[in-house]
């Protein structure tokens, strides 16, 4: 991996020799003669049309998710959102019926109820847990099942290879948001799931300065999606947007060693903080999701969701109160992020659904960063330590 992340879709031969990727900032692609561009639009010759349908730099790109993921192919998207929408749309029709995980991202959510609305396409939300409890929830019209592990912001699990083998009686396709985890963590298509998409965003970008999707799967389908929903919805990738992940990529696995790292140490400070009720991280022993993650992730990860005392009012002065952290959506970042998942990335989400995902008004979720883990966590602990009414609330409970 370490190696592939550097190497991977990428021919220099090719490129006069430029040791980076070069940047194709262009719309289109000339044709030597009519004829030639006859053949290429007829698919009768490879080669580059224009750049909705193929541009270098995105492909060097595509090529290198494909092989971090295990896939058999890569396609590159404007948003996460794009890529998933274009992957859902493509294999769904009218009354057709998705089977979820029991939380989503805001926005995913949010384009299943779309689907609803439009096409009545509906949706069930599973917690997953058993074999059984995911056959009682397929039906004929079940196109596909849609799941993130981990959950955001929950991170709750879910088990990949159980969910898989349960599709395969079906015949059903399996995608897995693989955003939180990146490839570098967990490699969904090794556990026999189908299609993977990320939010380009979060990790595989790693900076904080481009908004991108991936999807990575089968040859045959990704084929499809190029030439329907990608193609004709037209959520690619830039050139440049493309250089910037394939630069943000290449540190991908010592990013995310970091990551953990300092996860790790701030869950164990967040643990024994007096003012902190409960701490969310799958590679805690006490996390119910601990065993699937021991199964199917390397490590667990740089996020962490806790809960503490105190009303929603308590929650948005603790993060008033942070210095170098910031107040922000999005993760994955080398800053540490901090965000109220109930006010910002999951407020489309009806208050009775939310609850139901676990995501309460004391839920907070921290993207943790590549600084020293100290000095986040001397950040952390100097907000805690001054929440409001907070002592109150630890002397009655
Ligand atoms: N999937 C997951 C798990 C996400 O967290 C996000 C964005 C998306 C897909 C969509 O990707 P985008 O279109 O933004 O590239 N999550 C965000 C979050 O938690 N805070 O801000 C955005």
């Amino acid at each position: 991996m370490e190696t592939a992340v550097i190497h991977e879709g990428y021919r220099a031969s090719e490129m006069l020799g430029s040791l980076t990727t070069p940047i194709f900032q262009t719309s289109t692609f000339t044709f030597e003669t009519a004829e030639q561009g006859e053949r290429r639009f007829a698919g009768e010759e490879n080669g580059l049309i224009y750049s909705r349908l193929g541009n270098p730099t995105v492909s060097a790109l595509e090529e290198r998710i494909a092989a971090l993921e295990g896939g058999e192919k890569g396609l590159a998207f404007s948003s996460g959102m794009a890529a998933i929408s274009a992957v859902l749309i493509a294999l769904t029709k009218a009354n057709d019926h998705i089977l979820c995980s029991k939380g989503l991202y805001g926005c995913t959510y949010g384009l299943l109820m779309m689907l609803k609305d439009k096409y009545n396409i509906t949706s069930d939300f599973s917690s997953m847990q058993t074999k059984e409890e995911i056959r009682s929830l397929i039906r004929a019209e079940t196109a596909c099942i849609y799941v993130e592990t981990p959950i955001n912001p929950t991170m709750e699990l879910v088990d990949l290879q159980m969910i898989a083998d349960v599709a395969k009686e079906y015949g059903i396709p399996v995608i897995v948001d693989n955003t939180f985890s990146s490839p570098y963590l967990q490699r969904p298509l090794e556990l026999g799931c189908d299609v993977v998409v990320h939010s380009a965003t979060k990790y595989i970008g790693g900076h904080g300065d481009v908004i991108a999707g991936l999807v990575v799967g089968k040859a045959e389908f990704l084929n499809d999606v190029a030439m329907t929903t990608q193609k004709d919805i037209g959520g690619v990738l830039s050139p440049f947007d493309a250089w910037l992940l394939l630069r943000g990529i290449k540190t991908l696995p010592i990013r995310m060693d970091r990551h953990c790292d300092n996860a790790e140490q701030i869950v164990e400070k967040l643990k024994m903080h007096p003012h902190v009720k409960y701490v969310y991280y799958p590679g805690e022993g006490s996390h119910p999701s601990n065993a699937i993650c021991q199964k199917q992730m390397e490590r667990a990860g740089g996020m962490i969701a806790f809960e503490v005392y105190g009303t929603k009012k308590d929650v948005q002065q603790l993060l008033n109160d942070l210095t170098f952290i910031k107040i922000a959506v999005s993760l994955g970042d080398a800053e540490t992020l901090i965000e109220h998942p109930a006010t910002m990335t999951h407020a489309v989400i009806p208050e009775a659904s939310r609850i139901e995902m676990g995501i309460t008004d004391q839920l907070i979720r921290l993207s943790v960063g590549l600084e020293a883990w100290e000095d986040i966590w001397n950040d952390l602990e100097q907000a805690l330590n001054k929440v409001g009414q907070i002592d109150d609330v630890i002397a009655t409970k």
